[in-house]
């Protein structure tokens, strides 16, 4: 028997389906594929509990999934469509009232409203491994369906803050007290909750609102301690202290009380910008690993071997992500004592992880065990994709992938980790261009999540496929992007960079560029950044790149003087800041701010005191505006795409959903009113750099923002 639908959903199939089965109802969710809350859920479930309360021949429910996991909660594409009744407070309120006890069989991971409805339930069996949590801090909010008032009744009072302010998944075996039976493994659940009707109706039911809660001094103390430090930890974050306060609720108030708070923390959460940031943002990292424009059915290739050109920095970062998802790479080395010192230093990073208590010995070892050297192409045979990350030189390239197109196999995937060279002519160098892409791993290569997977002129589509099923494989976050300089990432980035420098020039202090960007939310700023990943980086790049830079010859003039003056960053203890002891504190130094000024004064430049507004708007906005150029050209798939590069790759802060969400936030209108204001400000300089992208104008005349491309 199925449930009858609360609205009329006739035309939906049903995704709630209710069965009579030993003196018992078995409600089962089927909503797929992650069983999500919506409105048809809702509805149908409330109705399943109304029925079988009416049948008389019905004397406990059990409420589990018929999917692989329990349920991810609630449906987070209805939060934009406002009140779709009945809502789950509502559908939860009614289950914890039932005369009869319901049993939640937990046979898969419970996650927000998902785990909220189990918490409403009178009895929970789950299985020791299953991970539950109530991850609603992620997006912005909080639990709203009773879990800040139920699970503090079921859980100690430290862990249940923990749960609901990390969001992290936890282990059932983790939380003994909020189940009454554990198993070892998901299929046993539902038949132990069958095994336990008896118990459960001669018990009656047990609603977890019927525990009272108290405050007292302790728990005061242990509230302001906790807050405090998420106040530290969760800098610029709106959702984590609310979701303390709902916690604390729990203990000052009734249950009803508490509901009634949370439901009002919840709400206050829900209208941030930050909320809309943050889901947007769940849907913009999942939308990445879409392709758009590729067979779904097409077939990737299998990759269980790997080979990487060159054993430097970022040659060895990109083998440990293989060695520690057990795939085997050959690290290949002109010289022997390269390809020592190579694996020497994964070895060193191995070890390191190992003394942090994060890898076993025997871990070090079995993954050292999968990294081989070899000074020889003929080695490289077999493998199924070779990555290239030597010199960054055209010709270097060239050289290395006419060599692998000798030796390998015919259908391996020849990968190129450059950051700003024409992949397209990389692949030239091959007689097989369908194989070529570009894999651009972030450094440290072990480290970052992104991964930009640049796709060629005639990358053939079973390659990015395959590139992009890899990404997950080997735990990053894959952007399809095409051809150009710098790709996405380091093309948006150049402009920030050159605006923070010009701003120097114009009288603003590094620091305070630097706190404004951080104030912003990033974890640093332009010049910390600059000083970290070396400005001899930016300095190889412009030289080589002179025709770009030539007309405007402020571009990066006194980073161009410390460079040659020896002060390339953080490595040699002085860049734009100075560092002393081998400290990666930052140290302002009054000298840089004197080269500047002599630079301004030669090139006629007239220094002022800026605000910080104007700082912010000059960095942001020009960004802003080379992704929309980005668009235009067809570089990335989508504008959402843009925001999880520069979450993942350049920590821009998760609570404004990336470049373009803020863009959109802010208003398109505003964004393009600013750059019309500073190219007419800044004389020739803003005439040439801040001349608004046409797409931009186009998105403004025609009233939609950067969403509309998603
Ligand atoms: C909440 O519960 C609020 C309540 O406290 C109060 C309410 C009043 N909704 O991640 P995947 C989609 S807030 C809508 O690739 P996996 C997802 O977009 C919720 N859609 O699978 C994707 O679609 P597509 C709190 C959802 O196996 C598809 O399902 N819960 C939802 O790698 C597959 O997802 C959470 O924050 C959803 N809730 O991971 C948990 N969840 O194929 C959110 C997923 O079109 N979910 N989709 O791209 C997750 O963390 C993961 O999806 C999960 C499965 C671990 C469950």
């Amino acid at each position: 028997m199925q449930a009858n639908n609360h609205n009329d959903q006739s035309d939906k199939s049903p995704v709630v389906q209710l069965t009579f089965k030993d003196r018992c109802a078995l409600i089962q969710l089927c909503n797929k594929p992650v069983n999500a809350l919506s409105q048809q859920v809702r509805s149908e479930l409330l109705d399943a509990i109304k029925r079988a309360t009416e049948n008389a021949d019905c004397h406990a429910i059990i409420i589990t999934s018929d999917l692989a996991l329990f349920s991810a909660g609630a449906d987070i594409s209805e939060f934009s469509t406002g009140n779709l009744s009945p809502m789950l407070p509502e559908v939860l309120n009614t289950i914890e009232n039932c005369p009869k006890p319901v049993i939640a069989a937990v046979n898969g991971s419970a996650f927000g409203g998902g785990l909220e409805l189990a918490l409403a339930c009178h009895y929970r069996i789950s299985f020791a491994k299953n991970k539950v949590g109530l991850p609603e801090v992620h997006l912005g909010i909080l639990p709203g369906a009773g879990g800040t008032q139920r699970l503090p009744r079921l859980l100690d009072t430290q862990s249940a803050l923990d749960m609901i302010v990390s969001g992290a998944p936890t282990p059932v075996s983790a939380i003994n007290s909020v189940f009454d039976k554990t198993l070892d493994s998901a299929q046993e659940v539902v038949k132990a909750a069958f095994d336990f009707i008896d118990e459960a109706i001669s018990k009656g039911p047990r609603p977890t609102r019927a525990v009272s809660l108290s405050m007292n001094e302790e728990k005061a103390a242990l509230f302001s301690q906790y807050a405090e430090g998420v106040e530290q930890k969760a800098k610029g974050f709106f959702a984590p202290l609310k979701c303390v306060e709902a916690v604390k609720a729990a203990y000052e108030n009734n249950f009803e009380g508490g509901l009634k708070r949370e439901a009002e923390l919840f709400m206050a959460c829900m209208e941030t910008p930050q909320a809309r940031a943050q889901q947007h943002f769940f849907f913009a990292e999942r939308a990445a690993s879409h392709l758009a424009d590729i067979d779904k059915a097409l077939e990737t290739r299998d990759v269980k071997s790997v080979a990487i050109i060159g054993a430097g920095t970022m040659g060895g970062g990109i083998a440990m992500n293989f060695a520690n998802v057990g795939i085997p790479v050959k690290l290949l080395e002109l010289k022997p004592e390269a390809l020592d010192k190579g694996l020497g230093i994964i070895r060193k990073n191995y070890e390191n992880s190992a003394k942090k208590g994060k890898l076993t010995a025997e871990q070090v070892e079995q993954r050292m065990s999968l990294l081989s050297g070899t000074t020889s192409y003929d080695d490289l045979a077999d493998v199924d994709l070779v990555i290239e990350a030597v010199f960054e030189k055209m010709s270097v390239k060239k050289e290395v992938f006419s060599a692998l197109d000798k030796v390998c196999k015919p259908g391996a995937i020849l990968a190129s980790n450059t950051s700003t060279l024409d992949i397209n002519e990389i692949a030239q160098a091959t007689s097989r261009p369908e194989d070529v892409i570009g894999l651009h791993f972030f450094s440290p290569a072990n480290v970052m999540e992104l991964l930009e997977i640049v796709r060629a002129e005639k990358t053939a589509d079973d390659v990015i496929k395959t590139a992009m099923q890899l990404a997950k494989t080997i735990r990053k976050v894959g952007v399809l992007v095409g051809v150009c300089f710098g790709f996405v990432g380091n093309r948006m980035i150049e402009v920030y960079g050159r605006e923070a420098n010009r701003l120097m020039l114009e009288g603003a202090s590094p620091e305070q560029v630097d706190r404004v960007i951080t104030e912003f939310g990033l974890p640093m700023g332009p010049f910390t950044m600059g000083d970290m990943a070396g400005l001899d980086i930016g300095y190889f790049v412009r030289q080589s790149r002179q025709s770009f830079i030539q007309h405007d010859p402020s571009y990066c003039v006194v980073a161009d003087e410390l460079v040659e003056a020896g002060r390339v960053g953080l490595k040699a203890g002085k860049g734009v800041y100075l560092y002393e002891n081998g400290s990666r504190k930052p140290i302002p130094d009054p000298q840089v701010m004197e080269i500047a000024k002599r630079k301004a004064q030669e090139l006629g430049i007239e220094q002022r005191e800026i605000s910080d507004q104007e700082i912010l708007e000059r960095c942001i906005y020009p960004l802003i505006n080379e992704g929309a150029e980005i668009l235009k050209e067809g570089i990335a798939q989508r504008a959402s795409d843009i925001d999880v590069i520069y979450v993942y790759g350049y920590g821009f802060p998760v609570f404004r959903g990336g470049p373009m969400k803020y863009a959109d936030e802010v208003g398109l209108e505003h964004i393009l009113a600013r750059m019309t204001h500073y190219q007419n400000k800044l004389g020739d300089y803003g005439q040439h750099w801040f001349e608004a992208s046409s797409l931009l104008r186009e998105l403004v005349e025609t009233n939609k923002d950067f969403s509309s491309l998603n």
